[in-house]
């Protein structure tokens, strides 16, 4: 989606208020472009998450959706976390509420699972699960899961079942989706292939099976920056939230980028990222608000998959 260019007058008074309130701005690799101008750090949850425990800021405006900036309190319990547009939902976290999770293991007690959650979900989720993972590490993830327990993966079918087939680890899978990489189909990508028969496609793994076989790459979106920048072909179909094209196109100038189409429209935009906007920004600057808030108790159960995460990231 094509963004109007932000008056000087409005980047002025975010750098303003930031320096005012001593916050720092972290925005999602799928923010529109001028917040992600203006942002402190652009990258995937995973970075994202590494930033916000790191930061010494007393303020942590979040641009990107809700369990983001959620998870970011969760590492941050004592600092103030806004988000531009409350509504920034999600599709995937909507999929799983933490009560029908909890009675699904209440039912299923006898089975014992160890519980691996995509990071896109509520606090909730993220409480009743071992470990959590984000798209760039989810193999290394379940890789370190133990051998003699059955595996549940929540909330992506297909991040999850893209993630079987590149470990062989079976595992059972929560039925939900993100709404907009669904929209990418074969006969979408096909079209867009066959116009351009020299292009590689990169493809995001929420995407559906039928679509990351036809990709050359399927990896995260952080992951996706390093694939771009190497791959030797000029024409790159990029299969993912249209932001991410924005970023892309800063780091790696030289290549000619192809939103990949979905069944209707010419790129992916998401509903909910689209949400923030600059001015909304500079807004929840100045008021400290929409905060997220959460329980001290939840905090401390959310808490303990997010870390085991980190720490396991990095082996
Ligand atoms: O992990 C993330 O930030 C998401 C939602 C996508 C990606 O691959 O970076």
């Amino acid at each position: 989606m094509a963004t109007a260019a932000p008056s000087i007058d409005l980047k002025e008074e975010i750098l303003r208020l930031k320096k005012e309130k001593n916050a720092i701005i972290l925005a999602h690799n799928y923010q529109v472009g001028p917040i992600q101008d203006i942002a402190d750090y652009v990258g995937d949850s995973l970075g994202l998450a590494y930033k916000a425990q790191a930061t010494d800021a007393d303020v942590i405006a979040f641009c990107g959706v809700h369990f983001m900036a959620e998870t970011a309190k969760i590492l941050n319990p004592h600092k103030t976390v806004i988000l531009p547009d409350r509504n920034a939902g999600c599709s995937l976290e909507e999929s799983c509420p933490d009560e029908a999770l909890e009675k699904f293991l209440n039912d299923n007690a006898e089975k014992n699972y160890y519980v691996i959650a995509y990071i896109n979900c509520s606090a909730g989720v993220k409480a009743l699960c071992d470990v959590i993972c984000t798209s760039g590490n989810a193999v290394n993830i379940v890789n370190q899961a133990p051998e003699d327990r059955p595996i549940l993966f929540v909330p992506d079918a297909n991040l999850g079942g893209w993630v079987m087939e590149q470990t062989g680890r079976k595992m059972d899978l929560w039925k939900g989706s993100c709404y907009l990489h669904v929209e990418f189909t074969r006969e979408s990508i096909q079209k867009i292939k066959d116009e351009y028969p020299d292009a590689l496609v990169v493809a995001h793994p929420e995407c559906v099976q039928a679509v990351r076989l036809l990709a050359d790459e399927v990896c995260s979106t952080e992951k996706m920056v390093h694939y771009c920048k190497n791959a030797p072909a000029q024409n790159i179909i990029v299969v993912t939230e249209s932001g991410m094209l924005h970023r892309l196109q800063k780091e790696c100038p030289e290549k000619n980028l192809i939103p990949g189409p979905t069944d209707h429209c010419a790129c992916g935009d998401c509903r909910f990222m689209k949400l923030n906007t600059m001015e909304k920004l500079r807004d929840c600057l100045k008021n400290l608000s929409p905060q997220v808030e959460m329980s001290p108790e939840l905090c401390e159960k959310a808490e303990r998959p997010l870390l085991r995460m980190l720490e396991q990231s990095k082996k």
